[in-house]
């Protein structure tokens, strides 16, 4: 990173006015910023893919207004509670993620927090998935220290727990647990030596204020999460947000922007919300400095764009994976 102008642009000691005024820039400033940023620390034509399954869906108790894996909401959205899937179907998933072009492998599961008694049998899974070729990454709620440990011990390269919005309005979104507790987690994760999949969803209600102190919280991190996924709110019929006011598009690419320009070594993931987005905004995105993708068919229960309309997007706009 050669540029003088750009010395001194990882920094911890971002304030929310400062993000603000960034969230407040004309759009052509903002984004011809975050492109200079993007550019000075990653190749901006290649874009990392990772794909997700759910290896443990719905029943959960928690009561995330946004999510269609809630028990609370199961009746309404219908979404049935399953087991933890057994570790064949998953490593024949993988292997077609890996086939398909995907570098990193992420498994969800609707639980609160990781029990003990599930740990062999993902320790087992993290083995044989790492075996495959590929990166790993779980969300699986709060982990206490001790099962950060054998996480990372089994060979987990990535845990995501987001914090999805920001303090002030988390308690609009959550009631069944706390920021800090999110926090907490995040700190075991750090300490065992995973690298950090943390961000959040936008287009629920919340204000730009909200959208920078969120970005705050994630830019005053020392690291940065090596991982910053945006998610748009995707709008699950049955759920309390089903029809929460959508987010102009262009306010989705400022967040993508303000997340690169504040943590410029870090991969900003353009993720949730990719089916119903336009072309034209995904392309906006990339050049306000996303570069990572959640590609594959499926999220954990929602859609995403097949793997072709993918490939033809990336061939118009000349981007290759990682
Ligand atoms: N249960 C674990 C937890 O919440 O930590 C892990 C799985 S949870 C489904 C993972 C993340 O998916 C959530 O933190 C949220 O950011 C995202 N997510 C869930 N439902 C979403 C939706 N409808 N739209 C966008 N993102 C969503
Ligand atoms: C993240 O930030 N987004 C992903 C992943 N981490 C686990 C999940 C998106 C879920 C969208 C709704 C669904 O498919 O259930
Ligand atoms: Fe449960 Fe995670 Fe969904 Fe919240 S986001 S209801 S914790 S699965």
């Amino acid at each position: 990173m050669d540029d003088p102008k750009l010395k001194g642009s990882i920094r911890h000691d971002w304030s929310k006015a400062e993000i603000g005024a960034l969230f407040a820039l004309p759009f052509s400033d903002l984004i011809f910023r975050a492109a200079e940023i993007h550019r000075a620390f990653h190749d901006p034509n290649t874009v990392q893919l990772s794909q997700l399954l759910s290896i443990k869906t719905g029943g959960c108790a928690e009561d995330c207004a946004y999510c269609p894996q809630s028990a609370k909401f199961a009746e309404a959205t219908g979404v049935k509670a399953e087991k933890l899937m057994d570790i064949g179907p998953i490593l024949a998933d993988a292997q077609s993620a890996r086939d398909g072009g995907a570098s990193r492998y992420c498994m969800g599961a609707a639980w609160t927090r990781l029990k003990d008694r599930d740990l062999p049998a993902l320790e087992g899974i993290i083995r044989e998935v790492k075996a495959l070729g590929l990166e790993t990454c779980m969300t699986l709620g709060m982990l206490e220290a001790h099962q950060a440990q054998r996480l990372r011990a089994a060979g987990l390269d990535y845990y995501n727990h987001n914090i999805d919005t920001s303090p002030e309005y988390y308690g609009e979104i959550i009631t069944t647990r706390t920021f800090d507790e999110r926090l907490e987690t995040l700190a075991h994760v750090r300490e065992a030596g995973m690298s950090v999949c943390c961000g959040g969803i936008v287009g629920m209600g919340e204000s730009v204020g909200d959208r920078a102190s969120m970005l705050e919280v994630l830019a005053t991190m020392t690291p940065h999460p090596e991982s910053v996924p945006i998610n748009m709110l995707v709008q699950v019929k049955g759920t309390p947000l089903a029809d929460a006011a959508p987010l102009d598009p262009l306010e989705f690419v400022r967040t993508i922007a303000v997340a690169r320009i504040t943590m410029p070594r870090s991969a900003v993931r353009l993720s949730a919300g990719r089916e119903s987005m336009s072309e034209e905004c995904q392309a906006l995105a990339f050049l306000a400095g996303a570069n990572s993708i959640f590609y594959g068919e499926k999220l954990l229960t929602t859609g995403n764009p097949e793997h072709d309309r993918d490939r033809v997007l990336f061939q118009k706009l000349g981007i290759s994976p990682a």
